[in-house]
């Protein structure tokens, strides 16, 4: 009973503290990898409208609507889907979401070719994401080299033990996929494994089908400093007061 009690207590400190995340804290100016090496859990708040395993979540929705109100309750930084097809998204969102707030921006989106680079920066992108399973290790590589030229940041995602041969010296953040990419099936527990394998010496984030405290809590505990949030607060009508709860 005694256990229980402290560990109950415990957790209820932990959602205080969760809550106040980012507040009364000047990160203005500081990128995603340093805000991630604050060693609290940060939330990377994405805007996405729709999913190749959900189809629509959020069809008409504003990204100016969103994303300043995903900056205002805290998010460390957001995510925005680029990518037409699959995500219903477009670049031209990318640079309204840079008008409107100061918190750093990802690039989501199937990154193949330098050119996909050029045009990140040019829309106000701060860091760039480059997924292991699309992409050789040389090509990672390649495209990573000219990423750090472009002074843009690099999130390497990884989702299976094979891919962390993939990791090089311009990989800024590694963020761990919790989703399978043959099922669409996520599952925490990839998380968990994965960290295991990785280089020490850089933050860690979690991607993909997160959507409690006790997660995040979970997760931080095992050292992951960033949690990429998506459909959670999309399906909200109002994603960033979803963030807030
Ligand atoms: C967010 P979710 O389950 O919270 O909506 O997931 C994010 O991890 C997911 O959108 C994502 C993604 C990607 C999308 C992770 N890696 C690569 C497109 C491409």
């Amino acid at each position: 009973k005694k256990k229980l009690e402290v560990a109950e207590k415990k957790s209820i400190m932990d959602i205080d503290f969760l809550k106040s995340l980012n507040k009364n804290f000047d990160t203005k100016g500081l990128s995603l990898k340093q805000r991630l090496l604050n060693g609290q859990p940060n939330i990377i708040a994405e805007f996405k409208r729709k999913s190749p395993s959900k189809g629509w979540i959020n069809q008409h929705i504003h990204i100016g609507e969103v994303v300043p109100a995903y900056e205002e309750y805290g998010a460390a930084a957001s995510s925005i889907l680029t990518d037409e097809d699959f995500f219903g998204g477009n670049i031209e969102e990318l640079k309204i979401a840079r008008l409107e707030v100061e918190i750093p921006l990802l690039r989501k989106d199937f990154i193949i070719d330098e050119f996909q680079l050029y045009e990140a920066k040019a829309y106000g992108a701060d860091v760039i994401l480059l997924i292991a399973a699309c992409l050789t290790k040389e090509h990672v590589k390649q495209l990573a080299v000219k990423a750090k030229e472009l002074n843009l940041e690099v999130l390497l995602e990884l989702h299976a033990a094979e891919e962390t041969g993939h990791i090089c010296d311009e990989a800024d953040i590694i963020g761990i996929n919790n989703r399978n990419l043959e099922t669409f099936v996520t599952d925490i527990q990839t998380s968990k494994d994965l960290i295991k394998l990785l280089p020490a010496d850089r933050p860690v984030i979690s991607e993909s089908g997160i959507s409690d405290i006790e997660t995040i809590i979970a997760l931080h505990n095992l050292g992951f400093t960033g949690f990429l949030i998506g459909e959670n607060f999309m399906k909200a009508s109002k994603p960033a007061v979803a963030f807030a709860e």
